[in-house]
C-alpha cells in the first residue's frame, strides 16, 4: 500500500486495487455466455460510436484516459461508481429480506471482531463528534433472531476517508465486525460519516468534472450481515434528508435503506434498523 502524507487519488486508487488483486476471483461463465455478452458489449459500442460521429481525437483521449484510470488503480472506483449498482440489481431480484445495495472499492475482511454492544475503533478525532448509535436485530424471513450472525460494518470518517484507504487514518479505524447476542440483537456506536467526495485529481474524477456532473454519494454507512444457512446481505444505509440522498453519483439508494435518527438525552443521534435475511 501507498503511503503519502495526503490523500490522494492514485494513493486510495492503488490501495484499492492492490486488496481487488490479491483476492483473484473467479467466475464459470461459459464460452458461449462470454460471447453473447461481449458480442452485445461491442455492439452497442460500435451503434453509439456511429451515432455520435465519435472522432479520432476523442478515440485518442478515450485511450489515453483509460490508461490514466488503470494507471491511477481507479478501475474499483470507476467500475463500482458507473456499474455495481445494476449489477446488484439484477442479481437480489428475488430476494425477499433486507435490500441490499453495492460494496464499493473499500471493503476489507476481518476487521475486528466486537461483542454485539460495542463502539467502533476511532481516534480521539472522531470520538469528538455525536456519537451515532445503530441498534437493532438481525433475524430470518420470519422474524426469529439470529444469534451468533456477524455484521461487518465499515464507513468513512467526519472528513470523508476509509481507513486502510488513507495514509494518515489507523488500520481498522472506523470498521469492525460485530457479533449479535443470544436474540440476535446489536447496539454499535459511531459517528456519523461525512458525504463521500470522488477524489477530484484522479482520471475518474477529471471524467466527471469534464463532463459537468457532480463527484458526490451521499454520507452512508457500509454492511455485510451474514448468518450460517442464509444469504449474506451486502448494503449501504443513509441519512433522510441527506445531501445527495436523492442524487447518488454512484446511484446506490434505496427508499429503504434510509435512516432519520432522534437525538437522545445525551446528544447521541440513536436509530434501529432490523436486518433480515433470506435463507441461503
Ligand atoms: C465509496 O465510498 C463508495 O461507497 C462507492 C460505491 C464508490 C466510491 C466510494
Ligand atoms: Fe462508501
Amino acid at each position: 500500500m501507498i503511503t503519502t502524507e495526503s490523500p490522494t487519488a492514485v494513493g486510495s486508487g492503488n490501495a484499492a486495487t492492490d486488496k481487488f488483486k490479491g483476492a483473484r476471483f473467479t467466475a464459470d461463465t461459459s464460452p458461449e455466455r462470454l460471447s453473447a455478452i461481449a458480442t452485445e458489449a461491442l455492439a452497442g459500442l460500435s451503434a453509439l460510436i456511429e451515432k455520435h460521429a465519435v472522432t479520432y481525437p476523442e478515440y485518442r483521449v478515450l485511450k489515453q484516459w483509460l490508461i490514466d484510470v488503470g494507471e491511477g488503480g481507479e478501475w474499483p472506483l470507476l467500475l463500482d461508481v458507473f456499474v455495481e449498482h445494476d449489477i446488484e440489481e439484477v442479481n437480489s431480484r428475488n430476494f425477499k429480506g433486507t435490500k441490499g445495495s453495492i460494496e464499493g472499492p473499500y471493503y476489507v475482511p476481518g476487521a475486528p471482531q466486537l461483542p454485539a454492544r460495542c463502539t467502533l475503533p476511532m481516534r480521539d478525532e472522531d470520538r469528538a463528534h455525536p456519537a451515532l448509535v445503530l441498534r437493532g436485530q438481525v433475524t430470518d424471513l420470519d422474524g426469529a433472531g439470529l444469534s451468533g450472525a456477524t455484521i461487518e460494518l465499515w464507513h468513512a470518517d467526519d472528513e470523508g476517508y476509509y481507513s486502510q484507504f488513507a495514509p494518515h487514518l489507523p488500520e481498522w479505524n472506523l470498521r469492525g465486525t460485530i457479533v449479535t447476542d443470544s436474540e440476535g440483537r446489536y447496539e454499535i456506536t459511531t459517528i456519523q460519516p461525512a458525504p463521500y467526495q470522488i477524489p477530484t485529481d484522479g482520471p475518474t474524477g477529471q471524467f466527471i468534472e469534464a463532463a459537468g456532473w457532480h463527484p458526490w454519494r451521499p454520507a452512508h454507512l457500509h454492511l455485510r450481515v451474514t448468518s450460517p444457512g442464509k444469504q449474506p446481505i451486502i448494503t449501504q444505509l443513509y441519512f433522510a434528508g441527506g445531501d445527495w440522498v436523492d442524487d447518488d453519483v454512484a446511484t446506490a439508494t434505496k427508499p429503504e435503506l434510509l435512516l432519520d435518527p432522534v437525538i437522545d438525552d445525551a446528544g447521541r443521534k440513536v436509530v434501529d434498523y432490523d436486518f433480515a435475511l433470506d435463507p441461503a
